[in-house]
């Protein structure tokens, strides 16, 4: 749940981002963090807890400060979780207290079966937190277009894409920063959106 600060009108939400070993979460988080405009946020420092091959071992963080809205100030707190299946109870921990996720997929054909697995993934992780997808913000982000063994977008789409309700998704080439703000912009706007509507009857 977000974290609402009446004193400090403040408020705190928990991105995390999501997906197989090898996808791109890091690559997005390092993306973000090196473009992120300063004047327009704050940008906190990026703690990576990686192994020397350079897999998450454990998560990678980013805080940063966006907009202010409603006359509060908002943090996000971007985390990714490690892809590599071993780590399940490092997933499990990071996801606690998500306010909205980005799954980053993998865009090769070989890649479909991780793609598809660690997205069940997800939804039995969510489960065993006693949360469900459909009550959570999320968007998709279908990255590494770039490389030439990159399956079409519709297919990803008929994988991933296939709940009841649809969600905005994203291609990507995350290591040139193409398509990772306007990933990162998305799940803003609709947590935001989410936020200003659990909000709105105060107003009236
Ligand atoms: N060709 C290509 N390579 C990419 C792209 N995005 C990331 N990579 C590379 O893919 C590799 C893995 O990226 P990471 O960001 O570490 O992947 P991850 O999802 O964090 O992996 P885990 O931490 O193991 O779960 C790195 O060598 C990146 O430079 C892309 O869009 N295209
Ligand atoms: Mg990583």
């Amino acid at each position: 749940m977000a974290i609402i600060n009446q004193a400090t009108r403040e408020l705190q939400v928990k991105i995390v981002y999501y997906g197989p070993a090898m996808g791109g979460k890091t690559t997005n988080l390092v993306q973000v963090h090196d473009h992120v405009q300063t004047a327009a946020g704050q940008k906190g420092k990026l703690v990576s807890l990686a192994t020397s091959s350079d897999r998450t071992l454990f998560f990678d963080f980013l805080p940063i400060e966006a907009v202010s809205i409603k006359g509060f100030r908002t943090k996000f707190q971007l985390y990714t979780v490690p892809g590599q299946v071993i780590y399940n109870t490092t997933r499990q921990l990071v996801l606690r207290g998500v306010d909205g996720i980005v799954f980053v997929a993998d865009s090769q054909y070989e890649k479909m079966a991780e793609n598809v697995e660690s997205f069940q993934n997800l939804l039995d992780n969510l489960r065993s937190l006693k949360l469900n997808l459909d009550d959570i913000p999320y968007v998709l982000q279908y990255n590494k277009r770039d490389l030439p063994n990159a399956a079409p977008i519709e297919y990803m789409e008929f994988l991933l894409n296939n709940r009841e309700v649809q969600v905005p998704a994203f291609p990507s080439v995350a290591h040139r920063c193409e398509g990772v703000f306007e990933t990162l912009n998305m799940i803003t706007r609709l947590l935001l959106n989410k936020f200003i509507n659990q909000r709105e009857p105060q107003y009236a």
